[in-house]
């Protein structure tokens, strides 16, 4: 294969070609992906067999892309808003047309007395890819000037946890874990959102190692373990503080790793006295001979593998949660040896130049919008945080009017007849109904890109494989179309995408020595400068001010947090919010179902077959008493709102939590609701995230 770019016209027109891509969703897999083009149609898609990670499979939604892509419903031309808003009623426009009208309007807003941060970009991860996802439009709301938007929807709690104890959201390599004698899966569902793991999990499991699942649902990943332990929601803390009692009192730690590579033990060991098994076992409802057990057996362990994943950090206390998981690893040694340590991302590792590509250093002083209070910021006059009402938002690569908490709020918010909104999509969905313009976007087979990964230590470049669908256009292609039509003439929104791509490997940084554009293209994927497995904290030199683990945290106690690991209590935890929860005494979870990514794929006929409709499982011990049998239809309330589903009763999930598998489309839904109509917008303990799973709810009959 040529080294040279090549166009896609090539690509389109050769007979049958395999071109390499990679898979954008939002997942830690990032899989490197084989495209068949026949005759200029996308025929098959799969997984690369020869990357290590990928291992030859996509997963049950993926292996639906060209369905997808080609979908009847896939957004074809610019579309204007015809009808109220919300109501879905468009009529068709030209490019030219719609270019120049919203220009109009975001020059008229930066002109007014609000000024451009009245503006708001609204995006997320719907494509992973740095080209589509974060390099044009940030270069282009930097030039206007619009308010900032911080981006924490999914994982800054635990970010910020990892970042406070081992420096970085870095952690130890999945290709290790067969080298593994435990396995600790907590709070992750990795058959569902982490596929390409299981396979390592496997391999240590043949060897001996044994695998244990910590989660208050026993999920599809749960039941294939040796263990289950049905946690209470929102008090892991409790349970790792507990396991170092045991640790400690056995006489268990690895005092030599303690000694080199760690700061404030005798901090710790003073406040792990506070949780002895027993006050462990009342707060976390699980049984004091499994905390017990649990804390030898890790302590004993050779190399423990944790698999944290982003599904604990959903509650009041989710970035210390993750923090003293993280502390687990060191008082034991297990960083030492392959297999051994904590894994909550990889992502940290990929230090492409992101200051080449967003170009920060363009934006004026801003004010900044946490995207998780988008209700209360589309809805207060001052955004909630001071300054200019929001007059326009622009949505790419997210659907907040299904994914935000707080539905109710924030489809007030966008139903603002006031508010201009542009969506930039493949499909019609509950957010694009609430647009002024809708623009159709490329899919992943239709443009350049350039992927980290979160799970493991590849970088993988996308290379288009047909034209573009319609006269659907890349984001970055629409953002540096809508800047000229603005009259913005800087040339940062000349570069084209495979130049963005060159600028972003161009940082200078150890690990992406040697993985080069050239590279990329020939194979589709490179390894990151770093040996396999890899080993990040074997000798310590961990990345924090004091280059050892942060057991204590002096950097948290400056920001006014416990600088040591504690336990902290959800929002809505019946022991410390009693009345809330005599009204309301269920807590729901709202992860992801197995067959939808977020709310992608919600609208592939065969995906949501398979996922049925919208379904709350209880434990029987909760369905009696409400008279709910399996199949009835139900409503799952509190103050913030309500949603139907169908019950499911199974004794898979701890008495006292239910389970929405999420996130429903309103539209596909009978009642147009979904679970976000329950979720708050208050914000984790660090990092401003979300707390989407702690939320005590009611679940009665519905008439
Ligand atoms: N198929 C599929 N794959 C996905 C996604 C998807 O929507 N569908 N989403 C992707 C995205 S964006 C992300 S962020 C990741 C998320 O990946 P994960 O973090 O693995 O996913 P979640 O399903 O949010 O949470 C995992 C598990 O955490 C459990 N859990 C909830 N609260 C607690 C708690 O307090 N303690 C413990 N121990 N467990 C708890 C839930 O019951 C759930 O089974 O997955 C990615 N992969
Ligand atoms: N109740 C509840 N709510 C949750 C969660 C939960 O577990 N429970 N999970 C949360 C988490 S972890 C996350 S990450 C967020 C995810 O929230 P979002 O990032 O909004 O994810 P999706 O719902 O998948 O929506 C992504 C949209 O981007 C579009 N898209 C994909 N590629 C492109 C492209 O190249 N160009 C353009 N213009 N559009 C594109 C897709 O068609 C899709 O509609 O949701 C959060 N919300
Ligand atoms: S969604 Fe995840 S598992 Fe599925 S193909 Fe994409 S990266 Fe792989
Ligand atoms: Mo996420």
């Amino acid at each position: 294969m040529s080294a040279q770019p090549i166009s896609t016209d090539s690509i389109a027109t050769r007979a049958s070609q395999v071109v390499r891509g990679a898979c954008p969703h939002d997942c830690p897999d990032t899989c490197a992906m084989l495209v068949t083009v026949e005759g200029g149609k996308a025929t098959r898609v799969a997984g690369d067999p020869d990357h290590p990670f990928t291992r030859g499979f996509l997963c049950a939604k993926v292996n639906r892309y060209v369905e997808r892509t080609y979908h009847r419903d896939r957004l074809l031309f610019p579309l204007r808003r015809v009808g109220p808003k919300g109501s879905g009623r468009f009529e068709r426009c030209s490019w030219d047309d719609a270019l120049t009208e919203i220009a109009a309007r975001l020059n008229a807003i930066r002109e007014s007395a609000d000024g451009p941060q009245a503006i708001l970009p609204y995006s997320y991860a719907g494509t992973m890819g740095l080209i589509q996802g974060s390099s044009m439009d940030h270069r282009f709301f930097h030039l206007i000037g619009a308010s900032l938007l911080d981006r924490t929807i999914c994982s800054m709690a635990g970010t910020m946890g990892m970042r406070m104890t081992v420096g970085a959201n870095i952690g130890a390599d999945p290709e290790g874990v067969p080298e593994s004698d435990l396995i600790l899966l907590w709070g992750t569902n990795t058959l569902t959102a982490n596929p390409h793991f299981w396979p390592f999990v496997l391999e240590a499991r043949e060897r001996g190692a044994r695998v244990i699942a910590i989660d208050p649902i026993r999920t599809r990943t749960a039941a294939q373990c040796d263990d289950w332990i049905g946690i209470r929601p929102g008090t892991d803390a409790a349970l790792a503080l507990g396991m170092m009692h045991v640790m400690l009192d056995r006489g268990l730690e690895d005092a030599a790793f303690i000694a080199d590579h760690t700061l404030g033990f005798d901090e710790l060991r003073e406040r792990v006295r506070e949780y002895p098994p027993e006050r462990v076992a009342a707060i976390t409802g699980v049984p004091v001979e499994t905390i017990v057990s649990l804390g030898e057996q890790y302590g004993r362990a050779r190399a423990a593998f944790i698999r944290v994943n982003y599904g604990l950090q959903r509650h009041a206390g989710g970035g210390m949660a993750v923090r003293t998981i993280a502390c687990l690893p060191a008082l034991a040694g297990h960083w030492k040896r392959a297999g051994g340590g904590v894994q909550l991302s990889s992502s940290a590792n990929f230090q492409f130049d992101k200051r080449a590509l967003e170009r920060p250093d363009l934006s004026p002083p801003v004010r900044t919008i946490n995207m998780i209070r988008l209700g209360e910021a589309l809805t207060t006059r001052d955004a909630g945080v001071g300054g200019p009402p929001v007059r326009a938002m622009v949505v790419y690569n997210s659907n907040p009017a299904a994914v935000a908490p707080d539905r109710n709020e924030v489809l007030r918010g966008m139903a603002r007849e006031d508010l201009f909104t542009v969506v930039l999509e493949h499909f019609q969905t509950d957010t694009a109904d609430y647009a002024d313009f809708v623009l159709p976007a490329t899919t992943q087979l239709e443009h350049w890109d350039l992927h980290l990964s979160y799970g493991h230590h590849y970088v993988t470049l996308n290379q288009p494989s047909i034209e573009p669908v319609g006269e659907s256009l890349p984001n970055s292609e629409i953002f540096r179309r809508l800047g000229a039509r603005m009259g913005l003439d800087h040339t940062v929104l000349q570069d084209d995408d495979v130049t963005m791509i060159k600028q972003a490997l161009g940082s200078k940084s150890e690990k992406l020595a040697g993985v080069t554009f050239e590279t990329l293209v020939e194979k589709g994927w490179t390894r990151l400068n770093v040996p396999t497995p890899y080993l990040p904290f074997a000798a310590g030199a961990f990345p924090t001010p004091s280059g050892k683990c942060e057991l204590y945290s002096a950097r948290m106690a400056g920001m006014g947090l416990d600088p040591l690991p504690a336990f902290t209590p959800p929002y809505e935890f019946p022991d410390t919010a009693p009345e809330l929860a005599a009204r309301y005494p269920l807590t729901l979870i709202s992860s992801p179902a197995h067959q939808f990514l977020n709310t992608t794929f919600v609208n592939i006929d065969s995906l949501r077959k398979s996922a049925r409709e919208p379904e709350c499982l209880l434990h029987p011990l909760d369905a009696e008493r409400r008279g709910i049998a399996p199949g009835m239809r139900v409503v799952v309330h509190n103050d913030r709102g309500a949603f139907t589903a169908v019950a499911r009763v199974e004794e898979t999930i701890r008495p006292g939590v239910v389970w929405a598998p999420s996130i429903w489309w309103g539209k596909f839904a009978a009642d147009g609701a979904n679970a976000n109509q329950t979720t708050s917008q208050r914000e984790t303990d660090m990092g401003h995230g979300p707390v989407f799973y702690d939320n005590l709810v009611e679940v009665g009959l519905a008439d």
